[in-house]
Order: structure tokens, then sequence, then C-alpha cells
């Protein structure tokens, strides 16, 4: 007879692998299994294996022991493929962060979401998104939300990004332009949809999914600074074979960790200067010589997107 089939058997708790986590919230992670969610805690050894990075963030593939009904705990955590990731603000002024804050692990795609208006868009802000995903190598869209209330002043705050080649989708939540192509970018794939609180993220997804009722904000309150209206990122499954996190809002994206010297590598239209440069390798801040400054200087490279190169070239995020 088989040992491993005797009663002793059925008392070993088995371990389950291939759990998604959808939601981590106070000490809590939520994890999609094929009998739904489960509430798990994770073990101590843990914490102490994954230190300098979240331990276990939403999109993570993981093992887990069922302990009690609907309960368990997390064994292992499979290695990430991807990561959209932040270095967090600092508690207080001066003080060292230097834990890696994951948002989302194996995303597909990233989905930045700025508006028309109303917020306006912060060009050093998206720039700090899309050099992060190139970094990355995060494939992103940038999703212009707020098409119905148009541009702020007569001008298309999305332009330069056409321009450089970046997809950009413009949308309303509102009237429903566009969603239906945003479903169809989401299709078969994680996303995240990410940006500046009041874009409209959670908005965009009721939009499709009614049935979510994301909590959306209220537009008046946005100037108050640290208002965000979705609080806590969350992996959705609104319908099958779509896997989207919405995440809330942040006033700062500061970037994980990129080599100023990289940096430049993390601008797309840049690339055709790089080699041209009389100076190798050249910070294209101040150099003689510097194809990267004459083609700013042409217009051929936007001096918006330049601006935002030499900010974080000399701060480092
Ligand atoms: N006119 C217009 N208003 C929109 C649109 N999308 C969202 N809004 C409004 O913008 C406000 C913010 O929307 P939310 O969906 O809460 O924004 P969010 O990006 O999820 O914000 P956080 O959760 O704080 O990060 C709400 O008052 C929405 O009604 C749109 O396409 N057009
Ligand atoms: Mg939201
Ligand atoms: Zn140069």
């Amino acid at each position: 007879m088989d040992r491993e089939s005797g009663p002793n058997r059925d008392a070993k708790v088995a371990q389950s692998c291939g759990g998604l986590i959808v939601r981590v919230h106070g000490g809590h992670f939520y994890v999609q299994t094929q009998d739904g969610i489960i509430d798990c805690t994770i073990r101590g050894r843990l914490r102490r294996e994954r230190r300098g990075t979240d331990v276990v963030a939403i999109g993570d593939r993981v093992c887990w022991t069922p302990t009690e009904e609907g309960r368990g705990i997390i064994e292992s955590v499979a290695p990430r493929e991807r990561v959209l990731s932040r270095r967090p603000p600092p508690p207080r002024p001066g003080a060292v962060v230097d834990t890696e804050q994951v948002i989302v692990a194996n995303p597909d795609q990233v989905l930045v979401v700025f508006a028309h208006r109303n917020p306006p868009t912060n060009p050093l802000m998206l720039d700090r998104y899309l050099v992060a995903c190139e970094a990355s190598e995060l494939p992103v869209v940038i999703v212009a939300n707020k098409i119905d209330l148009g541009p702020e002043e007569d001008e298309d705050p999305f332009a330069l990004y056409r321009e450089i080649g970046y997809q950009v989708l413009d949308t309303s939540a509102a009237t429903g332009e566009n969603v239906e192509a945003l479903r169809d970018l989401l299709r078969g794939k994680l996303s995240v949809l990410t940006g500046p609180s009041g874009a409209g993220k959670s908005s965009l997804l009721n939009a499709l999914w009614p049935d979510l009722e994301l909590r959306v904000g209220d537009i008046s309150t946005y100037h108050d600074r640290g208002k965000h209206t979705t609080v806590v990122a969350e992996l959705l499954n609104p319908e099958p074979g779509i896997y989207v996190a919405d995440t809330p809002g942040m006033r700062v994206f500061l970037f994980w960790d990129i080599d100023p010297e990289q940096l430049d590598a993390f601008f797309p239209e840049m690339s055709p200067y790089l080699g041209e440069c009389r100076f190798q390798p050249c910070t294209h801040t101040h150099e003689p010589g510097c194809a990267v400054q004459e083609a700013v200087e042409a217009g051929e490279i936007s001096d918006i997107r330049y601006d935002s190169y030499v900010k974080m070239f000399e701060y480092g995020f």
C-alpha cells in the first residue's frame, strides 16, 4: 500500500501555487485562487529574505498553505519578471528610503492616465512615468483622458508625445469616447492604470464596467494636497482575460534606481543623436559640440522634454 495515501497524508496540509495577489492592505494579502479569494499572512522568513523591496505586491504569484476556511499563509513568491516600482517619498525631509515600493509586479503594460485639463498635465511628472517605464522595459500607453473638456489652453499637451511616437489614446469617461478602444488595449493582459490623482483612472474603469462601482473623486477637492480617492491599489478582473490594477494617484513619482549616465537612453527621441556628440560620454547638459543640445536648439527635440531630462539628470529623479 502506498504509504502516502493513509490518514497521515490527509493530515498533511498541502501547499498550493499559482495564486495571484490582488490586494494588499494592513498586513492582509488577498490571493486569488481557483476557489476564490483567500486572506493570507506571510511567513516572517520572507520578510528577511526580501529586504529592500516590498515583500509581496499585487501581481505577484505566490505559493500558500491554507490555515482555516478562507485563510492561509504565503510560503513563497515567484521571481518577478517585470516590475513597476518607485522610490517612496521620504516620511520626513532628509530621511533616506532604501526600500523599493512595488506598485505592480509582472505587468504586461502600463497605462499612464493624465487629463487634457482639470487637473492640467505636468510634463515633468508625465516624463518621470515614461522614463520609469523605459528603464524597466515596460510597454507604455498614454491615456489622455477628459478629451471632452478639451485642451487647457488651445494646445494639446500630448502633441509632443504623439510626435515622439508614444501611443496616445484620447478618452473620456464622461462621454464614453474611446473607452472601447481602451478595453481592446486591456484584453489578454495584466495592465496598470497609474497617473496623478483626479485624472480619471477609476472613472474610466467604471465607464467600462459599471458593476465595479469604484469610488470616484469630487474634482473640486483635488487642489487640496494629499486628497486621493483610490487609497489602495487593487488588481481587478472585471471580465475574463483582463487584469487591471487601479492604483491611487501619486503626487510624486520618483523612480527607483536610474543611473544619470544612462538617462539619455530612456528618452527615445534622443537616440538618433547620442553617437554624434563631440565628447563621449556626453551628459548633454553643458558640453560643446553636443548633438542633443543642437537638436533642441534646432527644434528637433522638444525643449519641454529636454528640460525634464536636465532636471532628472541634476536631481537624480
Ligand atoms: N469631464 C470629465 N470628467 C471626468 C472624466 N473622467 C473622470 N472625471 C472626473 O474627474 C474626477 C476624478 O476622477 P477619478 O476617477 O476619481 O480619478 P482617479 O484618477 O481615479 O483619482 P485617484 O483615485 O485619486 O487617483 C471625478 O470628479 C470624475 O467625475 C472625463 O473623462 N471627463
Ligand atoms: Mg481612483
Ligand atoms: Zn551630448
